[in-house]
């Protein structure tokens, strides 16, 4: 079976030279008018995206995007070295891409989700087939890479077990509770926190270009799409008004926000009456709001947590009353344990922790701020003890409304990071260098366009566009979007946020992980890493340095400098971005041609191949809360509005199954 899977595998690649070796189980089978040839061994999972009307505050439905009529969409959950075959049906009237955030693709450069870059954007009514292997555990989520998708709502938690042998830090956190612990692990809840405006990504940009104005102000911050919106009153306000924030003479609006004219967004020609009233100012308090309920059994002892942040542009933090935070995880890597009451959350970032729960039975409120000083706004949900009857009458909160520290609390530190097992492989010196400076777009007076590069911003335009691993890297330009680098590189990314405000930008690198190797203040006044470090050794860490997918740039009343270091290991077509998704929209992303001289050739049913039915040996079951009705929120999803052009998915979705190709059909008829 295995063989003759191979066999076609080999078939169907002969002629191409595939520099990516192949290992495993086959990867692609041939597939006869809609027939699969050879069953995949791996895991079928598959949403359905439609358009369709959510109500997370309260305040009136919106348009979302749903994956098989949620938002979140299902989990996904994989043990170590299983292969998926996630296959997404567009359903949508435009087009869309999905991408698994911190999954490295090694083999599968195609299956990366980017349109333009790694795929065609899927079309309306088409579908893509990804399949890829879990390479590495940890907790990663499934979400749209097309434009600004992101903030409509398609996004998914995927989990990564460990086989059983992989070490794991939970001795270190309580030697006599293993057992506990590894349970409590195993039905981890996945939590996304978001940041929610009443406007979809298409119409938010659109007030952005109409205004001139980045818009930094929200509606409400969300749990798992739950939350409501809260209004201040202008005593309030004040109150909670930082004093960087009046020592700079700025009055917040009614939302808590920095107003879009304040000297602190840039000196540019905008015209403020292209924004309505409750862009920025006028706040309306949810009626019908509600609070995510996660409900745990003080019986285990532990219970886990993995807090993913879908949010378009709040850099967003946490905690929980009561109870401190034994971090053991954050973005794709067991870490050295951090026990905290605060955890900082970066957008696209994950972070999962064990609480104790030692405390009286009750309603723990989980808060969740904004960390930045655009604006001041939390979100709400409860940590739940089996049998609590409402709110825990002790509970003691760790931070305002506003997201300052009661007393004396201790935060986790991205920076102090350390892979519980480091990286088999570290250079304390690097083949290549890209000086990129983070900042607004130079000289083209747009409030919302962004750089990461310095120079230029990457169009998303370019989403509909041929993708570049499909191309020649040869016939590429080199430019200030678009580096390449050479297999077995170690490269440098050395990233200057100019002064006077530089904000925070949580950068995402696709594929293989990267290392956080430093930071400091002032512009970066040296011409490499090498020069640096002779200069001052302790500006930089070599000695077991943070290893992730994602990391926030500090903010500063001044310059600061950041360096990554990776190596280049898989060959493709990688975006390196902010994921904050108004800085993406503006342009704030490079394009990494990887391993130009090892380019790999995209198989020519990339996307196309049938869908296994394996089941996975991970044993999990979402907990109760994570019910569809209860993570659409207030139940309310419908989907409608979603209008097809042409529905082609029946020849495209390769299905074996009659009932989903009845159910394609079906849904092709009724729209
Ligand atoms: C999503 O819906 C499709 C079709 O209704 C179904 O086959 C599939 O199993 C669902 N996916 C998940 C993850 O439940
Ligand atoms: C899943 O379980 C089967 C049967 O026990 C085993 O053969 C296979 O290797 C396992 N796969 C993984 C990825 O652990
Ligand atoms: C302002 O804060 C103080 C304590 O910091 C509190 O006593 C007072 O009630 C607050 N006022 C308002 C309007 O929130
Ligand atoms: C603060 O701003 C107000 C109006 O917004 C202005 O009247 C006042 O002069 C400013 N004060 C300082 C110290 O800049
Ligand atoms: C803002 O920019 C304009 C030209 O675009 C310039 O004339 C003006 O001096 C600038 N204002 C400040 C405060 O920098
Ligand atoms: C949510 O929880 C917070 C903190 O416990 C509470 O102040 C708020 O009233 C709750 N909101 C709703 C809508 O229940
Ligand atoms: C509960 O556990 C925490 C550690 O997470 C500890 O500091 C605290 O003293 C314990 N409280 C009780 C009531 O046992
Ligand atoms: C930062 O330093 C680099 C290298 O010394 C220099 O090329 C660049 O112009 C500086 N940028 C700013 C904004 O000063
Ligand atoms: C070297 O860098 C460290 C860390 O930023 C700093 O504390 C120290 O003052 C620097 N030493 C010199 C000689 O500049
Ligand atoms: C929703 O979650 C609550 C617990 O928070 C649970 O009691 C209820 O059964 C769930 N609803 C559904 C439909 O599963
Ligand atoms: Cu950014």
């Amino acid at each position: 079976m295995a063989g003759s899977r191979l066999a076609a595998a080999v078939t169907l690649l002969a002629g191409v030279a595939l520099a990516v070796p192949l290992t495993g189980s086959s990867l692609f089978e041939k597939r006869d008018n809609g027939i699969c040839a050879a069953v995949s061994d791996c895991i079928p999972f598959t949403i359905d995206v439609t358009w369709g009307q959510i109500n997370p505050t309260g305040a009136g439905p919106r348009a979302a995007i749903l994956s098989n009529g949620t938002s979140p969409g299902p989990p996904l959950k994989m043990k170590l070295g299983e292969c998926v075959d996630f296959l997404v049906i567009n359903h949508l009237d435009v087009e869309t891409g999905v991408h698994f955030h911190g999954i490295q693709q090694s083999k599968t450069p195609w299956a990366d989700g980017v349109p333009g870059l790694s795929q065609y954007a899927i079309q309306a009514g088409d579908s893509y087939m990804y399949r890829w292997t879990a390479e590495e555990v940890g907790s990663y989520f499934y979400h749209s890479h097309y434009k600004g998708q992101l903030m409509d709502g398609l996004f998914g938690a995927i989990f990564i077990m460990p086989s059983d042998s992989e070490p794991t830090p939970f001795k270190a956190i309580d030697a006599s509770a293993t057992d506990k612990l590894t349970a409590a692990y195993a039905k981890s809840e996945p939590i996304f926190i978001s940041d929610w405006s009443k406007y979809t990504f298409d119409e938010f940009y659109k007030l952005e270009e109409a205004a001139n104005v980045d818009i930094d102000c929200s509606d409400a911050i969300l749990l798992n799409n739950i939350g409501s919106q809260y209004c201040l009153s202008r005593d309030q306000i004040a109150n909670l008004t930082s004093p960087q924030i009046t020592a700079l003479n700025i009055t917040l609006t009614n939302k808590g926000c920095i107003p879009p004219d304040a000297v602190v967004q840039g000196n540019y020609t905008r015209n403020l009456a292209a924004l309505p009233a409750d862009a920025f100012n006028t706040c309306t308090k949810s009626s019908s709001g509600k609070n995510y309920t996660h409900v745990v059994d003080p019986a285990d002892g532990w219970a886990s947590m993995s807090l993913i942040s879908a949010a378009g542009f709040e850099v967003l933090k946490a905690t929980i009353d009561n109870h401190k935070l034994y971090v053991y995880e954050y973005n794709g890597r067991y870490v050295t344990p951090q026990v905290v009451d605060q955890v900082i959350v970066g957008n696209g970032d994950r972070v999962s922790f064990f609480v104790k729960l030692n405390q009286t039975v009750g309603d723990y409120p989980i808060r969740v701020s904004n960390n930045g000083q655009n604006q001041i706004i939390s979100g709400f949900g409860a940590l739940s003890y089996k049998g609590s009857k409402g709110p825990a009458p002790g509970a003691v909160a760790a931070m305002t409304f506003a997201g300052a520290s009661i007393g004396k609390i201790t935060t986790f530190s991205a920076l102090k990071a350390s892979p519980f097992v480091a990286p088999a492989e570290f250079s304390k010196t690097a083949d290549k260098t890209f000086r990129f400076t983070l900042q607004k777009l130079p000289k083209a007076g747009n409030a919302y366009r962004w750089t990461l590069s310095g120079n230029a911003a990457y169009d998303m335009s370019n989403d509909d566009g041929m993708p570049l691993l499909y191309k020649n890297p040869a016939s590429i330009p080199e430019s200030d979007i678009v580096k390449k680098t050479n297999y077995g590189d170690w490269v440098d990314i050395i990233m200057h946020s100019p002064g006077p405000v530089a904000q925070p930008h949580p950068i995402h690198k696709h594929s293989n992980k990267f290392f956080m190797i430093g930071q400091g203040a002032g512009n970066f006044s040296w011409s490499n890493v090498a020069e640096a470090y002779a200069a001052n050794s302790s500006l930089f860490n070599f000695n077991n340095p943070p290893y992730l997918d994602g990391y926030t740039t500090i903010a500063a009343l001044g310059d600061v400098w950041t360096v990554f270091r990776y190596k280049v290991e898989i060959p493709g077509a990688w975006f390196i971005h902010c994921h904050m998704q108004t800085h993406l929209s503006g342009g704030m992303a490079v394009a990494l041609l990887d391993g130009v001289d090892k380019w790999p050739t995209v198989p020519t049913d990339a996307g196309k191949t049938c869908q296994g039915q394996a089941a996975s040996n991970s044993s999990w079951t979402p907990s109760a809360d994570l019910t569809a009705s209860n993570t659409t929120a207030s139940g309310s999803a419908t989907t409608s509005q979603g209008t097809p052009k042409t529905y082609t998915g029946a020849a495209s979705a390769v299905q074996v199954s009659t009932l989903t190709l009845l159910a394609i059909f079906v849904a092709a008829l009724s729209l």
